[in-house]
């Protein structure tokens, strides 16, 4: 008596890759103008990230006599920070290559509001590290 075949069934594996990457969530856009300027929140600080090559990332901030601001880029990129007045006139930018930019101004006016723009230098970005920014209340010295 003749055995009957086994049969094999191969499945075969889908070589599809499945992109598993999960890109954060680029909060606050679209920023990419001053008249989409984010307000910088009450506890004055934000992180978000440039998610593509060119993307800008505008803010609000109404701050007293002092205005200034830190960015930190994330590690390994050179993110650079600029300065406006309210009326969107260019005041000064930090484009150098630290982890920390800074600019400020110092107006007699009790209330000032500021534009800020965070942009990568050359285009850099990364959509998966965030940049933080942050409006520097309290110096010591
Ligand atoms: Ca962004
Ligand atoms: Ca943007």
């Amino acid at each position: 008596m003749r055995k009957s075949g086994v049969a094999f069934t191969l499945l075969l594996a889908s070589s599809l890759a499945l992109s598993a990457s999960v890109l954060a969530a680029d909060t606050g856009e679209p920023n990419d103008s001053f008249d989409n300027a984010v307000p910088l929140p009450n506890s004055e600080s934000l992180t978000s990230y440039l998610s593509f090559s060119g993307d800008e990332d505008y803010y609000k901030v109404t701050a007293g006599q002092f205005g200034l601001f830190q960015l930190r880029s994330p590690a390994g990129l050179d993110y650079d920070l600029y300065l406006y007045d309210e009326n969107r006139q260019f005041l000064m930018s930090s484009t150098t290559s630290d982890t920390f930019d800074y600019v400020g101004r110092y107006s007699p006016s009790m209330t000032n509001t500021y534009y800020l723009k965070v942009v990568g230098k050359n285009g850099q970005f990364d959509p998966n590290a965030a940049y933080s920014l942050n409006r520097i209340t309290k110096i010591y010295v």
